[in-house]
């Protein structure tokens, strides 16, 4: 079984989304093995987006995922990444395929709803920072 890491990103927990969004994932299938509700600090803010370092969104992108609360999930079904990749719908809401989390939830491209990892690599990284940092 593979493991991936989704977060729930500030405006849909100050939408209280939160347990609409976990339940979606029980319902398919996915396993919580770790959940927490937190605020990143601008340190681990941009190491956890460390890959946009430099493109024109980062700076935009580090004060909004600081703004407010998120949720952060560690979760396992087989083909983990790929299958999460899916359901969690293109970056852009507006190009999200109905029945997608970012169709039901985002807003915008900054505000999507959540983040999941793009790979297996990502997600052993962005774990580390999430869950060690207590
Ligand atoms: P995904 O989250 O679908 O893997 P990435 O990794 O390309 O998408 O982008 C990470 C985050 O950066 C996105 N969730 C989005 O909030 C933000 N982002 C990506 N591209 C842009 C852009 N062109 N303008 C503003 N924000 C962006």
């Amino acid at each position: 079984m593979e493991k991936t890491f989704l977060m729930i990103k500030p405006e849909a927990v100050e939408n209280g989304q939160q347990g609409e969004i976990i339940d979606y994932l029980l319902k398919n299938r996915f396993n919580i093995l770790r959940m927490k509700q937190f605020r990143f600090s601008e340190d681990s803010a941009r190491r956890f987006y460390a890959m946009h370092e430099g493109k024109p969104f980062f700076e935009d992108l580090v004060s909004y995922i600081t703004s407010g609360g998120v949720v952060g999930l560690e979760i396992q079904k087989e083909s983990a990444v790929t299958t999460l990749r899916e359901l969690v719908g293109a970056t852009d809401p507006a190009d999200a395929r109905p029945g997608t989390v970012r169709y039901i939830y985002g807003t915008d491209l900054r505000k999507n709803a959540v983040h999941a990892s793009d790979s297996p690599e990502s997600a052993e990284k962005e774990l580390d920072i999430v869950f060690t940092e207590d």
